[in-house]
């Protein structure tokens, strides 16, 4: 079988009528066991795997997480943390009959300083629900990304999901400055802290960070948020080669220094998805490449002047062929969505195999070009996209219909071709199911070995998210 296969079913054990009794006491209305409420929670985003649990846990407190834990912990029963179920790598579903502990229901804000910035909330609270009720206050969430209508922050933060503005305000392991977490057997563990500084001792909290749900479940999280810039601008640009596109993101963060917010990229492949599944139309004329710049500052006039500074010197320079400006939010949207949906778009065009690489930048593009010779006629749709600022591709292989043939032509090709790059195989989506075991292509023996002993010291049964992020030859 392909290592992204699931290994076999561990000697869990199974969910008794006496289980739910016990579910039903605790969290009466909100233990939910109808068949078609509880499918849509055991297949992913991508509908690409699929669990078969019978029950859906929605608890809307730390305490009822602590009880939930400390029973299935004792019971020997696995559990699967789920947030908004946006995750790409298989993480978010149970492979088998583990419990689903949703957190879709822990949606409260519980405190938010004007003078810091920093939002505490439960862990269950949508990305776009954050950042409308941050808009408010004149701040803006340090992370964006397209699936923000459904993720949560609790999922973003299991994920450390990197998203469009990572190249702004950084990661998740600098923004997040306190977490709530409940351990494998129930203790809660408060490390909720608001503090920019804190050496007292190691920084437990990012362990959790990026654990996709194998280490504890995040309950409520503080983070710190940037104030809301008082000008955005988006300019969308076409290049003919990706050399081109490189020169223009050097550039770039030499004349737009400071108020640069994003440079993102997608490829021709892209845009034809866009126009055939979507139904969207290119803003300029047809290139090769694509990029996104946004610009966020404090001052219109000014950025407006360095943008234009930039422009004239991109074009005369012929880093650019064609480009459109957007200094008006209803343009902006419209631009931000040419890159937002090639994740949307790619799902209509059949079965998706999806790489999320991080490499140095000038390689980028080469794992596209190289893949599509690689694979020949054998694949739909070849198609490179991604943060161009932070290093980051999204490769992603289309087919009719799911394709083992295809998949041993891409795996392991593209992870020997990334760490031969000295690449990593999961920039910002995490290892979930499907890559668990790919991860000695990125991290070196000695280091999986660590991570093997934290978990089983933090969760001894292995009863969290299990088949999930270490390789199989740990359990
Ligand atoms: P889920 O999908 O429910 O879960 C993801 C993982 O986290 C699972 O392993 C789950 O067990 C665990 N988990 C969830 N909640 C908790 C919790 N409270 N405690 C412990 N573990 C938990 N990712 C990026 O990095 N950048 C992007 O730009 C980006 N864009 C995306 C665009 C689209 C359209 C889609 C569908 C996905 C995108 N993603 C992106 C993937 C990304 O990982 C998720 O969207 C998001 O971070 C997951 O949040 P979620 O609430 O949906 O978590
Ligand atoms: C993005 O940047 C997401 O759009 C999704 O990380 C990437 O679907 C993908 O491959
Ligand atoms: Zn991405």
């Amino acid at each position: 079988p392909s290592p992204a296969a699931a290994p076999e079913r561990r000697p869990f054990s199974r969910l008794s009528g006496e289980d739910l009794d016990y579910f039903r006491t605790i969290l009466p209305g909100r233990t939910i066991t109808d068949p078609d409420l509880v499918e849509s929670s055991n297949v992913d985003w991508l509908k690409s795997v699929r669990g078969s649990s019978e029950v859906v846990l929605r608890p809307q407190t730390t305490e009822e997480v602590s009880q939930i834990l400390r029973y299935c912990n004792k019971g020997n029963l696995a559990v699967n943390p789920q947030g908004g179920n946006t995750g790409l790598v298989g993480g978010s579903v149970p492979v088998y009959d583990e419990i689903i502990l949703s957190t879709s229901l822990m949606n409260n804000i519980l405190s938010f300083d004007n003078i810091s910035g920093v939002l505490t909330c439960q862990a269950g609270c949508v990305l776009e629900n954050l950042s409308q009720f941050l808009e408010e206050q004149d701040h803006i969430m340090p992370l964006d990304l397209g699936a923000k209508g459904s993720c949560q922050i609790g999922g973003n933060v299991a994920t450390n999901a990197g998203g469009l503005r990572l190249l702004r305000y950084g990661s998740l392991h600098g923004t997040v400055l306190g977490l709530e977490v409940v351990l494998a057997g129930g203790q809660v563990l408060d490390c909720l802290a608001t503090l920019r500084k804190d050496n007292t001792g190691y920084d437990l909290k990012q362990l959790f960070i990026g654990s996709e749900g194998t280490l504890g479940v995040i309950t409520a999280v503080s983070i710190l948020c940037p104030r809301k810039p008082k000008s955005v601008n988006v300019v969308f640009l076409g290049c003919e080669t990706f050399e081109q596109l490189l020169r223009a993101f050097q550039l770039c963060r030499g004349m737009l220094g400071e108020i640069l917010s994003a440079f993102e990229f997608l490829d021709s492949e892209c845009m034809r998805l866009l126009k055939t599944h979507l139904k969207l139309t290119n803003p300029i004329s047809d290139c090769p490449f694509y990029i996104l710049i946004e610009t966020s500052g404090s001052d219109p006039s000014h950025d407006e002047q360095k943008l234009h500074n930039f422009l004239e010197e991109a074009m005369t320079s012929l880093l650019v062929s064609d480009g459109t400006v957007a200094t008006e939010e209803s343009k902006i949207k419209a631009l931000w969505s040419m890159r937002e949906r090639v994740t949307e778009a790619l799902t209509h065009d059949g079965f998706n195999y999806k790489y999320d690489i991080s490499l140095p930048v000038e390689q980028i593009y080469h794992l596209v070009t190289d893949m599509r010779q690689h694979l020949g006629n054998r694949a739909k749709s070849v198609v490179g996209y991604g943060h161009v600022g932070d290093g980051n591709i999204h490769l992603n292989v289309t087919s009719a219909a799911r394709d083992p043939a295809l998949l041993a032509a891409i795996e392991p090709f593209v992870y020997e071709w990334t760490a031969r790059h000295h690449g990593s195989i999961s920039a910002e989506h995490g290892l979930g199911l499907k890559k668990r075991n790919y991860i000695h292509y990125s991290k070196s023996s000695q280091a999986v070995a660590l991570m093997g002993h934290i978990k089983t010291m933090l969760d001894p049964k292995g009863i969290l998210n299990p088949y999930k992020t270490l390789p199989d030859h740990l359990r």
